[in-house]
């Protein structure tokens, strides 16, 4: 039993089987005629028929300009989220205890790339430019997710970020599948599909660590000690000083506020640490019969506001190595575009022999 594959889920079929549904949905939605805009109509009208009848929004089509910059803000900070997310877990490739773990964690880290880029291509239909993205990003003027900003101290660390933070991922993810702009959502169903394998392999290592020697144990525990409250701080504020979630959610781009989708993570946790024989660091944690929910305590939401301005444990390091990372990179950008526009000149001596 590995992470979400928990028995007696809800729903059924797990977060999985959201994904799954969330692609029949899509698939359904792109068979089904929507009509199109009358030339010279209301277009606002129109997207906001296209939204209420759960369809998607294309590139193609006409979006008010507070929504597309909306989804470039959110789109931009997870595509940024996903590049510097990897540096924590590369901290450990070179000290895996193993070589299988070695290439396990290689190919995680590999996939975060992809991420990356599967989202930076969803924002550049939006009409901006991978490399004004990144110059947001490097400049400091676009954010990425707090949770990068917390040091792996220990190899029980790379199981903690793959069960909590991976965990808290897909439950923040799963939704997103069905968001009423077309290339996010379907960037998120293959994105969801993969960080569910990672958190069954960072399940499986804290798994392994629990089940170990006494010190293994402890070092299981400590980590999770360490990064239980911030990955409860991934959902972004409470629902009371959130200044996107009701205009977002009226939009459909969320479908579920911060408040929500951390007590759906919280309810999937308990059981999942109790099958680890870990503990969750949390005096207050205790079912509440009336609510049919977990009460907990919240995370510090003042040392969350710290960490996104910038002032976490990481972030100066984060940046610094990103941006040393984006000019030591300069050639490989460099020989990429000659190589294009030498293939490009060659088409076209070609079309025209
Ligand atoms: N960190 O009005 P709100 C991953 C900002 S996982 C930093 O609630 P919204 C990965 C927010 O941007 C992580 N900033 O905002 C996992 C806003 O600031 P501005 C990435 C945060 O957008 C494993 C302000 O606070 N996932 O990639 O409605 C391995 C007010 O918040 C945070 C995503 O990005 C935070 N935790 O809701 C590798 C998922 N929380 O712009 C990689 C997509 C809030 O007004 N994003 N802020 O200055 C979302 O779902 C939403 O953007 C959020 C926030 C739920 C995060």
């Amino acid at each position: 039993m590995y992470g979400n594959d928990f028995p007696g889920e809800d729903p059924p079929g797990g977060l999985l089987g959201e994904v799954e549904a969330a692609e029949a949905a899509l698939r359904a939605a792109a068979a089904r005629d929507r009509g199109a805009a009358e030339p010279g109509g209301d277009l606002a009208a129109y997207f906001a028929e296209v939204v209420d009848a759960d369809q998607k929004i294309e590139p193609r089509d006409w979006m008010p300009e507070a929504y597309r910059r909306t989804l470039i803000r959110q789109i931009a900070q997870h595509a940024h989220s996903e590049i510097i997310g990897m540096q924590p877990e590369g901290n450990w490739i070179s000290r895996a205890p193993s070589l299988k773990r070695k290439a396990i964690l290689l190919a995680k880290v590999q996939d975060e790339a992809g991420h990356g880029l599967y989202l930076y291509a969803a924002a550049e239909t939006l009409g901006v430019s991978r490399d004004e993205l990144v110059d947001l990003l490097l400049s400091g003027r676009q954010k990425y997710s707090s949770i990068f900003n917390y040091p792996t101290l220990s190899w029980a660390d790379v199981g903690a970020i793959g069960w909590l933070v991976d965990g808290a991922a897909i439950v923040n993810q799963v939704p997103l599948c069905r968001c009423s702009y077309g290339p996010y959502a379907r960037a998120m169903i293959r994105v969801c599909k993969e960080e569910s394998f990672h958190q069954r392999q960072g399940y499986e290592i804290l798994h392994t660590l629990a089940h170990g020697t006494p010190a293994q144990k402890a070092m299981a525990q400590d980590s999770v000690d360490r990064w239980w409250y911030p990955s409860l701080a991934m959902f972004g504020p409470p629902d009371g000083d959130s200044t996107h979630s009701a205009q977002s959610m009226a939009w459909k781009i969320k479908r579920f506020s911060n408040d929500e989708l951390r007590q759906r993570f919280v309810d999937m946790c308990v059981g999942q640490a109790e099958a680890l024989g870990l503990r969750i660091p949390d005096p207050e944690l205790r079912w509440n019969d009336e609510r049919q929910a977990y009460d907990f305590t919240e995370p510090d939401y003042d040392e969350l506001m710290r960490v996104i301005k910038g002032n976490g444990p990481c972030n100066r390091q984060r940046m610094e190595h990103r941006r040393r990372a984006h000019s030591e990179g300069a050639w490989v950008r460099e020989a990429a575009a000659a190589y294009a526009a030498k293939r490009a000149v060659k088409e076209k001596e070609k079309v025209a022999a």
